[in-house]
């Protein structure tokens, strides 16, 4: 008797609110960009305050992502570079569904969000490579490719800011290439993304990532800034980090540098059980809904 009297009250009470998205992830050769998805389809020791309930795979790309987390990752181990495909249909499509807790006057509303996506990982050889070839067949599938993608992340790894001038060069081809295929109903979302800021001269302003950005990469944000008052798209800025930090009083960066140069930085992950990335679902929260969440960019 009780059960048919609270269960009708469950089902009421409980709503869900679905958005998806089609995402294509862009930047230089070891941006971070598969470490990143792979660290958001594992979602290790998950925040209890944290909005993100739950990271589950929708297709074998993205169990494929979470056994590279488990082999590789927590193995202290790098993820392999990924291959550049000549064939744009050999590509991984990731298919994740995020859950969340949606937010409502500052609390926790019994509202359930399904971000539901499908992620493309392209090859750093596209952003720095391909995308300077002049009418090269493989350029134009790429870009095809990219054309239904209603958001784009631009993956750099916050300590490349030496780079600055050389990816604004990639970031303006892409810009351009983008603009002469659109047919997009909606308008593009850019979300700028800067990796690896559990070290620390990132970690402090990781609350700050548009002034992170500007100062570090004044040319990329200045072109990013300028598209977008052009009204064709708009440009959202975000810190993260795929491997975190450990410590609550005092943080210690959760990784070990193997490498440290003008082209960034190579790590592994130091202490697998106590990871626990920075970030990861903001930006995507944003392009699948247009809307920052503020709450995401506190874990
Ligand atoms: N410190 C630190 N290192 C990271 C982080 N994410 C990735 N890395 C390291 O950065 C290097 C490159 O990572 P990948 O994920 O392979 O980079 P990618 O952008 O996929 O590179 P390509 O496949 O070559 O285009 C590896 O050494 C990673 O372990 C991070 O959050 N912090
Ligand atoms: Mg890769």
């Amino acid at each position: 008797m009780f059960k048919s009297l609270l269960k009708p009250r469950i089902n009421q009470n409980l709503k869900a609110e679905n958005h998806s998205g089609v995402l294509r992830v862009i930047g230089d050769r070891a941006a971070g960009k598969t470490t990143y998805m792979a660290a958001l389809a594992r979602w290790p020791n998950a925040n209890f305050s944290s909005p993100v309930e739950l990271v589950t795979p929708a297709n074998k790309d993205g169990e494929y992502l979470i056994k590279q987390a488990q082999n590789l990752i927590e193995q202290g181990l790098q993820i392999d570079q990924t291959r550049l495909v000549n064939d744009v249909l050999e590509i991984k499509d990731y298919s994740l569904r995020l859950v969340l807790k949606k937010e409502d006057n500052f609390r926790f509303s019994n509202t359930v969000l399904n971000l539901d996506i499908n992620c493309k990982d392209y090859s750093g050889e596209f952003f720095s490579d391909v995308l300077h070839q002049t009418d090269s067949q493989l350029l134009r599938d790429y870009l095809n490719d990219c054309f239904p993608a209603t958001g784009i992340m631009l993956m750099i790894d916050g300590t490349t800011h030496r780079k600055d001038g050389e990816y604004a060069r990639g970031v303006d081809k892409l810009l351009v290439a983008l603009a002469g295929g659109d047919g997009l109903s909606q308008k593009r979302r850019i979300a700028l993304v800067l990796t690896k800021c559990e070290l620390a001269d990132l970690w402090v302003n990781r609350h700050r990532p548009k002034f992170l950005a500007a100062a570090r990469f004044p040319t990329i944000f200045k072109r990013l800034e300028s598209w977008q008052d052009l009204g064709v798209g708009t440009v959202e800025y975000f810190t993260t980090s795929a491997f975190g930090v450990t410590g609550n009083k005092y943080s210690k960066p959760n990784s070990q540098q193997i490498y440290r140069g003008r082209g960034g930085v190579a790590s592994v992950l130091e202490d697998a059980k106590r990871w626990r990335p920075f970030g990861l679902v903001s930006p995507i929260y944003w392009i699948c809904t247009g809307k920052r969440y503020l709450q995401l960019d506190q874990d």
